[in-house]
């Protein structure tokens, strides 16, 4: 590794500030903890896809913790697919970076060394596919966010039309999706006869592993058959649950942590206490002891997935819009009104029945650490963050809880307001009439649909409900559609904080 590991002195010429860097970590202040462990003797045996704030946050974490141990030479190549931001923050300062980990109680920073190189995947794709090819590489893992799949989210297949499959599928060796880039350095390696790595999914997908798999499989498929056989004979996608709450970080959070660490960071991230990992243990190409830094390891993961899917991310999603539209800026400030929280609560209990937990499971524990961690004042994490890309969400959140209670004859009433919610939000105007900047690979045909149906529920709701990539079969189905008309109608009649006041468990 080079760029990474240059020996001088950074600082700012124009300011004089000093950066963090290998250089500086002993100018650090002495209670801070940064890498015990020699960082040019670490192999890059991951590649990381989607090096944003969440994998600095939880994987890259546990890998340092292993590194400082002694215990594994495992390193991480973190790739940015889009925008060179991360790079361009990283690799100065020799991919150093600031943990910073916040509670009421106060902040603990600490270095986090375990990423060795970043890249930036268009810049530069072959540089990229080498990495992902080399032997040494024996697991890519993703975090590319759900439209980071490119597939139909009610479904969980690939999207053929998407327009990053189309140009990988004419640009094999240039590809831009996750899964271009996963299937062009498999196929390198099949023609090297190099054993596939391990493809580890660390998304919020439901059975993330097995819907990489697919996807993996069917855009390989398109390209050769025996190539789609040989990823589905001997490559790995063990299915994994990931879990921290990771705002985007801002100025004031760069500021506050250079004024801890003496030194500019220019891109630390920040976190709660809370960290959980939960991994299929089914790593052909080997893996590091992630046991020793806490992970869990399990045969089957899909229980604990749609655990923190349905209960933890289908809330945090509820609350977004619904704390949205009543005009709250943060989750740790919607749950400030007991209104709200209550009804965060009761997402939580109504997605508990769909559930099929292993023995000694406590939902109950659960709910409430959720409910304690969203309200952790020291963490500004914007409703309008976690309100992005509902389109691609909303189906493992909400909406397969919601088919399941409809199969047990229960009521939808809670989750339908939930996705009223999420109506009113695309619609892009706020209960004042002002523009909500509304992020969504699909957020123009959503305005459209709701620019036509004009701000009336009653053709809002099932106008929307016929999205099939979103809702499927059960737009079509009666009890929904009255279900999240009438919960629609509510909003539109009396606001947001109203209808979660007015909002009574039937
Ligand atoms: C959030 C998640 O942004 C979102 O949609 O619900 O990122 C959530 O914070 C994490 O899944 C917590 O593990």
């Amino acid at each position: 590794m080079s760029s990474e590991m240059a020996k001088s002195v950074h600082s700012n010429p124009k300011e004089g500030h000093l950066h963090l860097s290998n250089a500086n970590l002993d100018r650090l202040p002495g209670q801070i903890r940064r890498p015990n462990y020699d960082r040019s003797g670490i192999g890059p045996g991951i590649v990381h896809l989607g090096i944003g704030a969440f994998h600095r946050a939880l994987q890259a974490v546990v890998i340092d913790d292993l590194l400082a141990r002694g215990a594994s030479d495992w390193g991480i190549v973190g790739a940015s697919l889009r925008s060179s931001d991360t790079r361009d923050a990283l690799v100065p300062q020799d991919c150093l970076y600031t943990l910073a980990v916040r509670s009421g109680a106060g902040t603990e920073h600490r270095i986090i060394g375990s990423v060795l190189d970043t890249m930036v995947a268009p810049a530069n794709p072959e540089r990229l596919l080498a990495r992902m090819a080399d032997p040494a590489t024996r697991i890519v893992s993703l975090t590319v966010t759900e439209k980071g799949y490119c597939h139909t989210p009610q479904t969980g297949e690939l999207d053929v039309q998407h327009p990053d499959i189309v140009h990988d599928l004419r640009h094999p060796d240039a590809p831009r999706s996750a899964p271009g880039f996963i299937v062009a350095a498999l196929a390198r390696r099949k023609a090297s006869g190099t054993v596939p790595f391990t493809v580890l999914s660390c998304d919020n997908l439901s059975a993330n592993g097995h819907t990489a798999k697919r996807i993996v499989t069917q855009f390989a498929a398109l390209r050769s058959r025996e190539l789609a056989q040989w990823i589905e004979d001997e490559a790995a996608f063990p299915s994994t649950m990931v879990d921290r709450i990771v705002p985007e970080t801002t100025d004031a959070d760069r500021a506050a942590v250079a004024s801890a660490l003496g030194m500019i960071d220019a891109w630390p991230v920040v976190t709660e206490p809370f960290t959980q990992w939960i991994v299929e243990d089914r790593f052909p190409a080997g893996r590091p002891d992630f046991a020793m830094a806490g992970v869990q390891l399990v045969s089957d993961v899909t229980p604990f997935e749609h655990m923190k899917l349905r209960l933890l991310n289908a809330s945090h999603s509820a609350l977004a819009y619904l704390g949205y539209l009543a005009g709250f800026d943060t989750i740790a400030a919607t749950m400030t009104d007991d209104r709200f929280a209550a009804f965060a609560r009761q997402v939580m209990q109504d997605a508990a029945p769909t559930l099929e937990m292993p023995e000694g499971t406590d939902l109950a524990a659960y709910s409430a650490s959720l409910l304690q961690r969203f309200s952790n004042p020291a963490l500004h994490h914007r409703t309008w963050q976690i309100a992005m890309d509902g389109s691609q969400k909303l189906p493992q959140r909400l909406l397969a809880a919601m088919q399941d209670r409809l199969r047990l004859g229960l009521p939808i009433d809670t989750h339908a307001l939930a996705v009223a919610g999420w109506m009113r939000y695309v619609t892009a105007k706020d209960e004042a009439g002002r523009a909500i900047d509304v992020r969504d690979p699909i957020a123009a045909k959503l305005k459209a649909i709701a620019d036509g149906a004009g701000p009336v529920a009653n053709r809002l709701a099932p106008a929307l409900l016929e999205v099939s990539s979103i809702f499927g079969t059960l737009g079509g189905d009666p009890r929904m559609r009255d279900a999240v008309t009438r919960a629609l109608t509510r909003l539109y009649e009396i606001g947001a904080r109203q209808a979660v006041e007015e909002f009574r468990p039937a």
